[in-house]
């Protein structure tokens, strides 16, 4: 199978992403979108994580890793079918591959929960430090499973510095301050925030006394390493139930 194979038999085509979205994610380098999922399947992903929370205990997140003042967890597409529509989600490999614009495959799908009065991240990309010129190889998506508020640990995104060389620190004399143009990611839960990940980005104190959970899902040009390497993660039960599009996406055959 090829790429594009696998887009059409995923149900992508181009227009799920309209020209202003594309304007957007070419120029400041991440779109918002409401409502891209429902309050039933927020309920659903949520049960599911908590009880993985609550199974892994002090084991939740190590696969990739863990960090202080969150709880996390990772190879998300192993521990239920439930994560399955969130990485195979339309518009958000339609807005994947019209960034990455290469033949490209899923990094990993995590969970990152801010606890309360904790969660302040410095400003990062999700990438080493960028070349000259060099083309977008990955792409995140943000999906809000609490509300997204100026209060509630909100990711912070700077805009247009995805096509910025190097790495924050070669640009800012402090890469915890507030940046002067950065903009927070506000939604209700089942909102999505895609982003063109070398944009430089990171959580914001979660102000509040509730959860501020959300799951990363992330694509990465073929030709790079996944975070999480299916073809050693992958289960026999969870490669039984995928088609061989979703595998591909894998990268697992
Ligand atoms: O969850 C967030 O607000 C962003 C997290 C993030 O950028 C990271 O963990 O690298």
């Amino acid at each position: 199978m090829d790429m594009l194979s696998a887009l059409q038999a995923l149900g992508v085509t181009p227009n799920l992403i309209s020209d202003e979205e594309k304007q957007q994610l070419a120029t400041e380098g991440f779109l918002v979108i409401p409502n891209l999922f429902d309050q039933s399947t927020v309920e659903r992903l949520i049960a599911r994580m908590e009880a993985l929370w609550e199974e892994e205990g002090e084991r939740a997140g190590l696969e990739v890793h863990q960090q202080p003042g969150t709880r996390r967890l990772a190879d998300l597409v192993n521990k239920g079918m439930v994560f399955t529509p969130v990485w195979l989600n339309p518009r958000v490999l339609a807005a994947a591959w019209f960034l990455i614009g290469q033949p490209f495959k899923l990094f990993s799908l995590n969970a990152r929960d801010a606890l309360p009065g904790q969660g302040e991240q410095a400003l990062h990309a999700d990438w080493g430090p960028r070349t000259e010129n060099e083309p977008c190889r990955i792409v995140n998506s943000l999906w809000m499973l609490d509300e997204f508020s100026p209060t509630t640990g909100s990711t912070r995104i700077v805009p247009g510095s995805q096509r910025l060389p190097g790495t924050p620190s070669d640009h800012l004399e402090d890469i915890d301050a507030p940046h002067p143009t950065q903009r927070l990611a506000l939604g209700k839960p089942g909102t999505v925030m895609i982003y063109n990940a070398h944009a430089w980005h990171g959580g914001t104190r979660n102000f509040s006394q509730n959860h501020r959970r959300a799951l990363h899902c992330a694509y990465v040009d073929r030709r790079f390493p996944q975070q999480t390497d299916q073809r050693q993660y992958l289960r026999e039960d969870t490669r039984t139930q995928l088609t061989t599009a979703a595998r591909f996406l894998l990268d697992v055959d």
